[in-house]
């Protein structure tokens, strides 16, 4: 077995210059030059305080001009700013989990489509109440899908999958008024609070930002990971690779990027697909590699052991390995300079949703009930491109790494059956993980998520938290962009057991796992949620007392302000390296930093410094150590 190291840093920003000077060759833009010139920043917009909701403006706020042409302060500019930054983010990831629910509506046993997961989808009935009993499984999906979708926009009450989380937090949801009621109306109500003339008072516009990012993690997008595991499977852990050496030089290679399972599983058949690889081989390419970017890559990965080629920052990177036929999005997270950039090779960029449309691509409409047809057709495009390639601009930096993924909760629990819980019959508990923090095996646990963002060096909050947390007896769990950071430098391989304290090295050998754990995409951040509150409960603690807290230090979207969201209002005290754009108004940062501990036992810490972060993190899970008397 060969050596194993992390990829540094500078390996990794050596690969990118090598690639952006063959971009310069063809005339390439790159992120790293725009950002470059968008720098520096309106300090308007970064602190939040620039109102465009109408058109008397837009407003700024100044020491001389404290107020919007209507009255309205910093804090209620802020604050609205901060809601609507919410609520798209909500609207993002709920309609994603729209989407997969319409997609379940489809399955048939001979369909695009089909139930993968019987027994989870059984165990979901039967947590809605849903007779299952002598019931066809496919009448049992459409029925789930059905209810799944009035969830969106039921009259009355509130999400059904609150029911997951423990009592306490459930009693602290509704004390607060944050218990999301039907999906869409969450993110509506935000549209109309930050309506002009509507909410201005930050405490409101707060409340709404927790309620719309629970209809969120506690509504869209668990719909999403828990109906995807029924159509797709629930991930198990599978070996994989990452980096950009996972893209071959004699292959057609398939990018799949954006969010939703649906597209890529098709592609991933239809790259399997024998009329397609031998096409492929009269064309002159050995065959066709695919391989995924962002989170439709942490879905393909983690249930079928598609490798990952890179994260948010690197999917122009793709590109311009000139080894790309195809990149195919479907939603969110897609640099519309992919198109331009697509053009100056011979790439092409395949755009599949109404929701996502962009210039310079070639859009291929795809739809659940032309879904076989659809994907063997771009498979086809891409394949017959490879004949396009222009050897002279082909290069692959040799960046590559082995990588366990597929924690799924059930997956963790399952890995704890096989080691201790089927001793002492507990099988199907956490109990395990809890006895570990307990004894002080492990101290804690992080989830880290999120995106990269290039006010941060690439990739390198990611890795420098995790390091600092493995080396401290932390366990990771992580989702989204954070999880492919790992992955690519290494820390997905279960021999980075090397870089951990001796607890959870040891842990890590017993369970045979890597010392972080792949959770998935960031729509699976529910799945999180779903950990937490099985934790509380065989841990004997409220969620907020668990030596356990949230972290995102590269996030750039408004999904993220979102998740961040939902992961505080449930109990998790959560750790931004980025800052979000409310520093214009003292109020909206005492109340996320401060307030909001009131109602939901937890709150927000924002600080750039990532040594600094990192510090903060293990004091918090050390004194929520010490208030447990552990
Ligand atoms: S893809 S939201 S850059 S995690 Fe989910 Fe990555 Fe952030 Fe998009």
């Amino acid at each position: 077995m060969d050596e194993f190291r992390l990829t540094s840093f500078e390996e990794m920003d050596a690969a990118t210059e090598e690639l952006l000077e063959t971009g310069k060759k063809v005339g390439a833009d790159s992120w790293q030059l725009r950002a470059k010139q968008q720098t520096p920043h309106c300090k308007f917009g970064e602190q939040g305080i620039c109102c465009r909701i109408c058109s008397m403006g837009p407003c700024r706020i100044t020491p001389k001009a404290p107020k919007g042409i209507c009255g309205c302060d910093a804090h209620g500019i802020a604050g609205r700013n901060f809601l609507r930054f919410t609520a798209g983010g909500a609207a993002t990831h709920s309609d994603h989990g729209r989407e997969i629910c319409h997609t379940l509506h489809t399955v048939s046993p001979n369909g695009s489509y089909r139930v993968s997961d019987p027994e989870k989808l059984k165990r979901i009935a039967e947590e809605w109440g849903v007779e299952t009993e002598g019931k066809d499984i496919y009448d049992l999906a459409h029925e789930m899908s059905e209810l799944a979708l009035m969830e969106y926009g039921k009259p009355f009450g509130v999400s059904r999958w609150l029911s997951r989380a423990p009592e306490h937090t459930r009693e602290l949801w509704h004390k607060a008024e944050i218990e999301p009621r039907a999906i869409d109306r969450e993110v509506s109500c935000a549209m109309h609070m930050t309506h002009m003339g509507c909410s201005s008072l930050s405490e409101a516009l707060v409340r709404q930002s927790l309620r719309a990012g629970m209809a969120d993690g506690w509504g869209g997008s668990m719909c999403g990971t828990e109906f995807s595991d029924v159509m797709f499977g629930t991930p198990m852990p599978v070996d994989t690779e990452a980096n950009l050496g996972v893209l071959e030089k004699d292959m057609v290679n398939i990018i799949v990027h954006g969010h939703d399972p649906s597209l890529s599983e098709m592609i991933v058949n239809y790259a399997e697909d024998p009329e397609m690889i031998a096409l492929a081989k009269s064309l002159g390419a050995k065959g066709i590699n695919v391989a995924g970017v962002c989170c439709t890559s942490n879905e393909v990965a983690m249930r079928r052991g598609i490798p990952m080629a890179g994260n948010f920052l690197a999917q122009e990177n793709v590109v311009l390995t000139g080894a790309c036929e195809a990149i195919v999005v479907d939603v969110q997270c897609i640099f519309p300079a992919l198109g331009p950039l697509s053009k100056c090779f011979h790439t092409k960029f395949i755009t599949t949703s109404p929701i996502a449309m962009m210039p310079d691509s070639d859009f291929v409409r795809f739809s659940p009930e032309s879904a076989a047809e659809n994907a063997r057709k771009i498979v086809k495009l891409a394949v017959e491109n490879f004949v396009n390639r222009k050897q002279e601009l082909v290069h692959i930096p040799q960046l590559k790494q082995k990588a366990t993924v597929g924690y799924s909760v059930e997956a963790i629990k399952k890995t704890l059956d096989k080691v201790t819980n089927s001793q002492v019959d507990r099988t199907g508990t956490l109990k395990p993980l809890a006895d570990c923090i307990k004894s002080g095996v492990l101290r804690g646990a992080v989830a880290m998520v999120g995106c990269n963002n290039p006010k941060v060096r690439f990739d390198t909050a990611h890795i420098g938290l995790m390091r600092k947390m493995l080396a401290n007896d932390i366990i990771l769990v992580l989702s989204g962009c954070s999880a492919q950071a790992a992955a690519k430098a290494g820390l997905m391989d279960k021999r980075a057991k090397e870089l951990c304290g001796d607890g959870l090295k040891r842990v890590c050998e017993l369970c045979d796992i890597p010392p972080v754990l792949h959770m998935g995409s960031c729509v699976d951040i529910s799945r999180m949620m779903v950990l937490a509150s099985d934790l509380s409960r065989d841990f004997g603690v409220n969620i907020s007392q668990i030596p356990l807290v949230g972290c995102a230090p590269e996030w750039m979207s408004e999904k993220a302000v979102s998740i961040g969201n939902y992961v505080v209002a449930t109990g998790i005290d959560t750790f931004l390296g980025v800052t979000p754009q409310i520093t214009g108004s003292s109020q909206m940062v005492e109340w996320l930093t401060n307030g909001i501990r009131d109602w939901v036992e937890a709150a927000y810490t924002f600080e750039t410094d990532i040594e600094k972060l990192g510090d903060m993190m293990i004091a918090r899970i050390e004194e929520k150590r010490a208030a447990l008397g552990i």
